[in-house]
């Protein structure tokens, strides 16, 4: 692929990739799951870009699950273009403890979109997996074709099953009815707009708000579960957003891809991190009786890079950035993000 000078939102002037797919300014781009950490980052940045006609649905207006309902919806809004980001998501303990809602809501809401939108004809239709599809000894960095060739981790095998199930959907319809649909494979995000309820966050929200409580209410020590050795790799939002107009503008194949940073750090490293942004000199203790889950999950993002993107935000930075729009939105949400549900 060529290059060209391309004019940035900032004013600034890059090498950019020409757009193999491109996306009309006023395009029906219809964002499943828009109230999570994914959906609303991928709604600002479709914003920020001019599109005019987005759609979206609510959790009352639209249940994901029920296909009929789904089938209504398509049929009455002809969207063109679909981000399928929507899902029941949560962190380890979440997983372990809810994982009928887990593989019931996301094999569902996997099956009535991608299929509503081959029966409507959806230009172009990304779906968001996960990258805790891999077998839980995988090598590392994990590629692409790794997948199915292993065991899955016993804590969240369930929402795997339902991930792995996603892609398959994808590239079934692409086989049989040539649908233009396509996987990515994000590893761990977090953001704006994160789910901070302890019991049902991933750890890096989770950490963000023990440091905050314990500053605010004066105790000296954070507890941290599991041994603080595994090893996880964290996206800010922002980026996975930029990374999937991306790929919705340039990728155009069977296989899923990886969006990660290519760079992890073990989870006490992480609370360290946490904790010299948001509460210096709190100790850490580790509670080595809850799960550590998968060892270590690391992307193996060459071909990502290959095709020409790369991330931008810094793992300190995103945790700053984070912690501020915590301090000023964040905490005042928590009654709603107790509620877990879809992202
Ligand atoms: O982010 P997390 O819940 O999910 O946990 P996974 C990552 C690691 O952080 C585990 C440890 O080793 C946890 O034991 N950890 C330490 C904590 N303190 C905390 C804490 O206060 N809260 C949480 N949540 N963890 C999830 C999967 O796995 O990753 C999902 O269960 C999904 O299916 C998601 O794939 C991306 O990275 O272990």
């Amino acid at each position: 692929m060529g290059s060209a000078l391309v004019k940035r939102l900032d004013g600034k002037r890059e090498n950019r990739i020409p757009d193999m797919h491109d996306i009309a300014q006023d395009a029906r781009i219809f964002v499943a799951g828009h109230g999570g950490l994914v959906g609303s980052a991928i709604l600002r940045r479709l914003e920020a870009e001019g599109f005019s006609r987005l759609l979206t649905a609510t959790r009352g207006e639209l249940d994901l699950r029920d296909q009929r309902a789904v089938d209504h919806w398509f049929e009455a809004n002809r969207p063109e273009i679909v981000f399928l980001v929507a899902g029941t998501v949560g962190g380890i303990l979440a997983n372990s403890t809810r994982p009928a809602e887990f593989i019931y809501d996301n094999l569902m809401i996997h099956a009535t979109v991608v299929h509503a939108a081959y029966r409507t004809g959806v230009r172009r239709l990304l779906y968001l997996g996960s990258s805790c599809i891999y077998p839980r000894h995988a090598p590392q960095p994990i590629r692409e074709q790794d997948l199915l060739t292993g065991l899955l981790e016993p804590t969240n095998e369930p929402y795997a099953i339902a991930k792995i199930a996603g892609i398959k959907l994808c590239q079934a319809y692409r086989r049989q009815y040539g649908c233009d649909f396509i996987s990515a494979m994000p590893t761990n995000l977090y953001g704006p707009n994160d789910n901070f309820d302890l019991e049902s966050s991933h750890v890096l929200p989770a950490l963000i708000r023990k440091f905050h409580d314990a500053k605010v209410e004066g105790r000296r020590s954070v507890t941290v579960w599991g041994t603080g050795a595994p090893r996880r790799e964290f996206l800010h939002v922002d980026d996975l957003a930029d990374a999937c107009l991306f790929l919705a503008r340039h990728y155009d194949e069977d296989e899923h891809v990886n969006v990660g940073t290519g760079e992890d750090l073990s989870i006490r490293a992480l609370a360290e991190l946490v904790r010299d942004v948001v509460a210096p000199g709190v100790a850490l203790e580790l509670e080595p009786t809850k799960p550590d889950g998968m060892p270590r999950k690391l992307l193996d993002v060459s071909r990502l890079h290959a095709l020409g993107w790369r991330h931008r935000i810094g793992l300190r930075e995103g945790v700053e950035s984070t912690y501020a729009w915590y301090q000023t939105a964040g905490s005042s949400r928590l009654p709603a993000a107790t509620a877990t549900a879809r992202s």
